[in-house]
């Protein structure tokens, strides 16, 4: 049989959207649920409960679109959610997933292989450079990656890192991975601009610089 039109027959996948703060990750996530009016495909979309900063149920982007979503505690709800939903669903999203814990990477694989799209927005790194293990463990996995830049708060380059402002640190959560917040305690930062850690193992005794 001619292998003809294979991707239209392509059923459930895996699309992440990742990037520092700032850099519009909410919104493409939200952009990309809003199309779906234009379709017959219905969706359901989550929030975990960590993520206090949108006052729960609801996903909301700095552009001012806001979608009621379902907060969960734990990944593994996010099946039991889907499996009782009123109407049955094509689209599962996940917003802010960085605050999920590491199992989310198989609920999306779970999904993806009962023929759900999933959609998964959040930071692939926390403000000294880290992994947020949850993201990074689903981008492996991902058919589909997009990845997003901010603009440098202090240069204007583009802006992959997250910068937590000392003044946040002392009054918050210090070094915690987990702290939220937002421009009171946040910036985007390019990689130059962007402050490491004493303790960044990423820091060598000494190098010389290469020439610019
Ligand atoms: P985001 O949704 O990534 O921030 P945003 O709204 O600026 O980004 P976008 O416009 O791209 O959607 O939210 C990040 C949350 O994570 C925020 O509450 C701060 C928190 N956070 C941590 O807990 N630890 C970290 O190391 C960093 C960088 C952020
Ligand atoms: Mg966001």
């Amino acid at each position: 049989m001619a292998k003809v039109n294979a991707f239209g027959r392509q059923k459930g996948w895996i699309e992440v959207i990742c990037g520092p703060m700032f850099a519009g990750k909410s919104e493409e996530l939200l952009r990309r649920i809003n199309l779906l009016k234009y379709s017959e495909a219905k969706y359901l979309l989550f929030t975990p409960t960590k993520d206090t900063r949108s006052g729960g149920k609801r996903a909301k982007s700095r552009d001012g679109r806001e979608f009621t979503s379902i907060s969960v505690e734990k990944a593994i709800d996010i099946i039991g959610h889907v499996n009782k939903a009123s109407e049955i669903v094509q689209v599962v999203a996940i917003d802010e997933a960085q605050f999920f814990d590491e199992e989310l990477c198989n609920v999306c694989n779970y999904l993806a292989n009962n023929n759900y799209i999933v959609l998964v927005a959040g930071l692939d790194m926390d403000f000294d450079g880290n992994p947020f293990k949850t993201m990074t463990n689903i981008i492996t996995v991902a058919e589909k990656v997009t990845k997003l830049k901010a603009i440098c708060m202090t240069c204007g380059a583009e802006a992959s890192f997250s910068e937590r402002l000392k003044s946040a640190q002392k009054k918050q959560g210090g070094r915690d991975q987990i702290m939220i917040g937002d421009i009171e305690s946040y910036e985007a930062r390019c990689r130059h601009c962007h402050t490491l850690s004493k303790a960044n193992p990423w820091n060598f005794p000494k190098l010389r610089k290469a020439k610019v």
